[in-house]
């Protein structure tokens, strides 16, 4: 088995790419930051085969370009985890900031389509058997659901990635490729870092009194996803810290 795995520097992704390695999945692992790959690289590859590609998601020429260089033995791949993605700023929508509305918009839904196209014709590959699937794993958000104050644009962005990921589901159905959404709470990654562009107390507090879920977490179940026999697909999958039962209400202490 073969899984590309973009976003896999941080958070998330990272921790799939260990729990995938564990498992005896070879990986193709996409991010920008290009030292932390390289550590990646040979962390991984003492187990699983790997290779790195590094892009911008929102660049279709990037995209287009990474994906081409893939050589032969990194061609055939099984999984896609769609998981590069961020909020950037979280304000209301009279203040909110163009730049940072265009950068979600570009990063969560334009760059999951670039990936999604530039990838399809890999897992769509002719030796695809019914009792070999090929699968993508989109990261949505309960943000996609349920939505909360100042998170206009963020949440919008993964309300697209909740529709996308059921409108691929239909279109891929006579492709052999299960498609599966995989919609977590609040997760202690380092996200709230980039929304909050480097103000590490204000990143600190999201997580404060209560206990987030960790990437860990997250990894854990998209590797049970990508596990289950052919015949089934765990479609859509909410996971909420116990502390959180909606977007805006958590049991803080
Ligand atoms: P992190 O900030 O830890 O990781 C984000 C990843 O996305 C990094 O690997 C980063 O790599 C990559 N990325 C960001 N921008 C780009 C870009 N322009 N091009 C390519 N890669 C990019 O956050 P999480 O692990 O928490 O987030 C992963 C996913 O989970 C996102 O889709 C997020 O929306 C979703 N999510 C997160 C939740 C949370 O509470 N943390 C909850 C619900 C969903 P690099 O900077 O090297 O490019
Ligand atoms: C990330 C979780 O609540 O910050 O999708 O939007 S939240």
């Amino acid at each position: 088995m073969l899984a590309l795995i973009t976003g896999a520097t941080s958070g998330i992704g990272l921790a799939t790419a260990q729990i995938f390695a564990e498992n005896n999945i070879d990986l193709i692992l996409c991010g920008r930051r290009t030292e932390r790959l390289s550590e990646l690289e040979n962390q991984l590859s003492q187990k699983v085969k790997v290779k790195t590609l590094a892009f911008d998601v929102r660049s279709r020429a990037e995209v287009q370009k990474a994906i081409d260089s893939l050589p032969k033995e990194f061609q055939n791949i099984d999984i896609l985890i769609n998981n590069a993605g961020n909020a950037h700023g979280l304000s209301t929508i009279q203040e909110g900031s163009l730049d940072d509305w265009d950068t979600m918009i570009d990063l969560n839904i334009k760059g999951l389509l670039y990936v999604t196209k530039a990838i399809l014709p890999k897992l769509m590959n002719e030796n695809r058997s019914e009792t070999n699937k090929g699968q993508i794993i989109n990261i949505g958000s309960i943000a996609g659901i349920d939505s909360y104050a100042n998170g206009n644009v963020y949440c919008a962005t993964k309300s697209a990635v909740a529709m996308l990921s059921e409108t691929m589901r239909i279109d891929l159905l006579k492709e052999n490729i299960k498609v599966s959404e995989v919609k977590p709470g609040l997760v202690e990654t380092e996200f709230s870092m980039v929304r909050f562009k480097n103000d590490e107390d204000r990143a600190e507090k999201v997580y404060q009194n209560y206990t987030p879920l960790t990437a860990q977490d997250i990894a854990e179940l998209i590797y049970f996803v990508v596990s289950r026999p052919a015949h089934v697909n765990i479609a859509d999958v909410l996971i909420l810290p116990t502390d959180q039962a909606k977007s805006a209400l958590v049991n803080k202490r």
